[in-house]
């Protein structure tokens, strides 16, 4: 066992002393209150929400820091298969709430923090969100962390300790404005490891030696080396003590605080200039989503990340002294997206300049370990690096990448000889003014899967961006992983009430590890009395939205209104400018009505919420057109509550889990082909909401799930999104009617400053509506009006609600983990109990 492993003379008193943490109320207090006055250094009189909130995170993370020991200890023991899981981006959100429940002890802290004098629902808010991510590439990434935990899968993510997350949003005259997010000034949930250090070096220059035996070897000579400097995250596990681990690096001056040399020669300023310059690799988090800039320190970060790590992983594989080729038996690294495809190439040099391998073995090892997801088929989110930039920043990668490329494209040559415009396509150097590395290349060919994660997006990978690749590995290489959410975040703990109305019917909260038992509740859909709590549990939480709108931005809102929402990342593709044009044709059909005809129309309220990259000149805009169609809109005597238009600042993983449970309907409307998957649509569902959407990404397969009587459905098909766009550019191309009147209002000044929405509209009008705002119109009109239909026959809209959420198991992140283990990673969960030293949940 574990224990044996500690010299018998000093075994008993370990053992004696282990501490266990708290085990009920009383335990949990006093907890509490030690931290207030010890590790806080308050008391009693002075202790506030906050350092309640501090005192109670501490609490539990001593209990998640135990498990995470044991955890590890199992994990080390076991010597089974890891995953490494490496993504620039953990949107975790809160931690407090979430490691309560998935503890099990939110009733005991509830319980003891009232009899301590607070609330539990005032202490859980005063924490600041994690927010290390754009959208969803981020927050999946958190949920799969989740999962793996929940699953008792042995797993790590790796990413970047960011001093500044993603900016808060403030609206300032109807504009977007960027305040920097500094989260790191108390953050309990984090271990710095002062001991867990790499170097990592850049630039420079590579030469050839001879070893002793006469072999060739090549050095790499960084001219610059900063310090990696490890901070630990538990990641708790939902009824399991298994508890994982987020490892994030963040960088420091290598030569230590100062440079002492500079320092007593009187460059005072240099020296704190090259602390500043090592500290900067990981100082802010890149504000853009699906778009990539090419920007050095962005590459600067990849490289430092994956370097790290790598480190981190062949340290822990080389404890065990085991053969090289017995890698990637050991060890699977999972690439979230193309950002960390430099560990490819770093696995590589590893292998052959540091540990002496051939190329081909280590090769084999390389590709056999990594597994790459595609997230996006965007041109302009592809990520391409210019040679030029790599040849100054890691010069012996682009080497290797050279020869990855040669061989790759020898291989290619010898199966499809003669046909060198496959080989120009294929090439991971674009042959371009300058010339590029394309990492989407390099990460499949280095990869033994890539998958897509919809249906339709995985199958649009396979017949557009990498369509040559299906030629060349044939198709098997390429795979699907729908994408999946945690049902304890979005579901037990963004909608405690609904959880526990389900947790009624279905025996239990067995279904928030088996997501697949909320078919249990299909058998109640005509109960009377289940109905009805469903349809109270929804108006409480559109109560609670309404109670935010009005504190946050001063307009009222009736929650007996339809509540219509999206929230998401602002971008073009995403077509937030339909639905404000929707909006805006919806006013106008109001305005030109009688005050009977009125009386007789759906009150419906439009809720916004999304950041536009500070770059992203049309989405700020689209900002803009949106809280100015609110002021109007929201103070017009005539209109009343029958529109009101919202727009919620600061949108965050947080207020999404306020906003989600709060909706009736809520829009998926990206251009069809455009969205890889989306996951908010399934959170959506998954709370009791309807959607409206294209047929896009995952929105396809709620769609078969629930019924396509249960969604609504508008707009053109991908495969007929290139002949329109074809049509546009070179046959005649004229507005939608309802649309041109939209225009016409906007233009005519209704909502203000008519020149800074010009250019949204030309965007549609002169400049072939590459989004299909225009074709995409009427249908949409037309199907927020059977929207409005629906909604007033309450019952059969609440009998959609409940069919719905009862056939949404297939979108666990569970599932999805569970695919990605069997068919990618090929690891084996480790639970606790079967475990060596019997380690067991209490
Ligand atoms: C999203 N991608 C997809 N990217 O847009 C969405 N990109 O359809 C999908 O559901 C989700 O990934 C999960 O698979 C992103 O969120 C980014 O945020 C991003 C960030 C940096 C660079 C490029």
């Amino acid at each position: 066992s574990i224990e044996a492993s500690i010299p018998e003379p000093q075994r008993e008193a370990w053992i004696k002393h282990q501490v266990s943490g708290f085990k009920d109320k009383d335990g949990f207090e006093q907890e509490v209150v030690r931290h207030v006055e010890t590790t806080l250094a308050r008391s009693m009189f002075n202790c506030d929400e906050s350092a309640a909130y501090s005192a109670c995170s501490l609490a539990f993370r001593d209990r998640l820091i135990l498990e995470w020991n044991r955890t590890q200890q199992r994990q080390t023991f076991a010597d089974s298969k890891r995953l490494y899981y490496l993504s620039l981006e953990f949107l975790m959100g809160r931690a407090l709430d979430n490691a309560m429940l998935n503890i099990g002890k939110k009733d005991v802290a509830k319980a003891g923090l009232a009899e301590l004098g607070f609330r539990i629902e005032d202490v859980i808010e005063e924490e600041h969100d994690a927010a290390l991510g754009n959208g969803g590439l981020g927050r999946l990434a958190a949920c799969f962390l989740d999962s793996l935990a929940s699953l008792n899968f042995p797993a790590w993510g790796y990413g970047l300790r960011y001093r500044y997350g993603i900016f808060k949003q403030e609206i300032i005259g109807g504009y977007q404005v960027e305040v920097p997010d500094y989260w790191l000034d108390f953050n309990p949930w984090e271990f710095p490891r002062h001991d867990v250090t790499v170097d990592i070096g850049f630039y420079g220059h590579v030469h050839k030696d001879m070893d002793e035996s006469g072999k060739t070897v090549t050095h790499w000579e960084p001219r610059e080396v900063v310090k990696a400097v490890a901070f630990d995250m538990p990641i708790p596990g939902y009824a399991t003590p298994s508890t994982n681990n987020l490892r994030l690096w963040s960088s420091k001056a290598a030569s230590g605080e100062f440079d002492f040399q500079k320092f007593n020669n009187g460059d005072y300023e240099s020296s704190v200039a090259d602390q500043q310059r090592a500290e900067t690799i990981s100082a802010v988090l890149y504000p853009n989503d699906n778009l990539e800039r090419g920007k050095e320190l962005r590459l600067k970060q990849q490289y430092f990340w994956v370097a790290a790590s790598l480190y981190d992983i062949v340290r822990r594989f080389k404890k065990s002294r085991r053969a090289w080729k017995e890698f990637p038996e050991q060890v699977a690294v999972q690439l979230n997206d193309t950002h960390p495809t430099l560990a490819i190439v770093e696995l590589q040099r590893i292998l052959i300049d540091l540990e002496g391998l051939e190329w081909d073995e280590a090769w084999n090892i390389v590709v056999n370990t990594f597994g790459y997801t595609n997230h996006t088929v965007l041109p302009e989110a592809l990520e391409k690096w210019s040679v030029s930039l790599f040849q100054h920043l890691l010069p012996r990668h682009l080497q290797i990448i050279y020869d990855i490329n040669l061989f790759f494209l020898q291989s290619v040559e010898r199966r499809f000889p003669n046909d060198r415009d496959l080989l120009r396509r294929v090439s991971i150097i674009e042959e371009s003014q300058p010339k590029m590395v394309r990492m989407a290349f390099l990460a499949i060919v280095g990869s033994h899967k890539v998958n897509g994660v919809a249906e339709l997006h995985s199958d649009l990978i396979k017949t557009t961006i990498f369509k040559d690749f299906v030629t060349v590995f044939g198709p098997d290489k390429f795979t699907n992983v729908t994408n999946g959410i945690t049902p304890r975040r979005w579901l037990h703990q963004a909608n405690p009430r609904l959880s526990e109305l389900i947790a009624s019917k279905t025996g239990g909260h067995d279904f928030l590890t088996d997501l697949t038992l909320l078919n249990k509740i299909e058998l109640y859909v005509n109960d009377k009395e289940f109905r009805k709590q469903w349809a109270e549990i929804k108006h409480a939480n559109k109560v609670r939205l309404a109670q935010h709108i009005k504190a946050s931005t001063g307009v009222t809102v009736n929650p007996s209104a339809l509540f219509d929402v999206q929230v998401k990342r602002i971008h073009e593709y995403k077509r937030q400018q339909l639905n404000i044009f929707g909006v805006i044709h919806r006013y106008l059909t109001l305005k030109a009505m009688t005050p009977e005809e009125r009386q007789k129309q759906l009150p419906r309220v439009s809720i916004f919420g999304g950041k536009a990259a500070p770059g992203y000149w049309m989405a700020k805009q689209i900002i803009h057109l949106i809280n100015n169609v609110g002021s109007v809109v929201n103070k017009d005597k005539d209109i009343g509550d029958l529109l009101k238009v919202i727009f919620v600042e600061d949108y965050n993983v947080s207020k999404a889990e306020m906003i989600i449970p709060a909706s009736d309907i809520s829009e998926h409307i990206s251009t069809a082909g455009t969205e890889a998957s989306g996951t908010s649509n399934m959170k959506f569902v998954l709370n009791g909401g309807l959607i409206i959407g294209t047929c896009d990404g995952a929105n396809i397969e709620i769609t078969r799930e629930i019924g396509e009587n249960n969604i609504f459905l508008f707009g053109n098909l991908a495969e007929d999104v290139e002949d329109l766009r074809h049509a546009h550019t070179y046959g005649s191309h004229t507005v939608d009617p309802d649309l041109a009147k939209v225009f016409e209002a906007i233009e005519k000044g209704m909502f203000g400053d008519t020149h800074d929405f010009a250019g949204m509209i030309s965007a549609v009008r002169d400049h072939g509506d590459y989004y299909l705002i225009s074709d995409d119109f009427r249908s949409y009109i037309e199907t927020h009006a059977l929207v409005d239909e629906a909604y007033r026959n309450q019952e059969e809209w609440i009998t959609k609600c409940i069919t719905s959420v009862a056939r949404m198991g297939f979108f666990s992140s569970d599932r999805c983990i569970n695919e990605y283990a069997e068919g990618i990673w090929n690891i084996e969960p480790l639970h606790a109990d079967k475990s060596a030293d019997g380690v067991r949940a209490d």
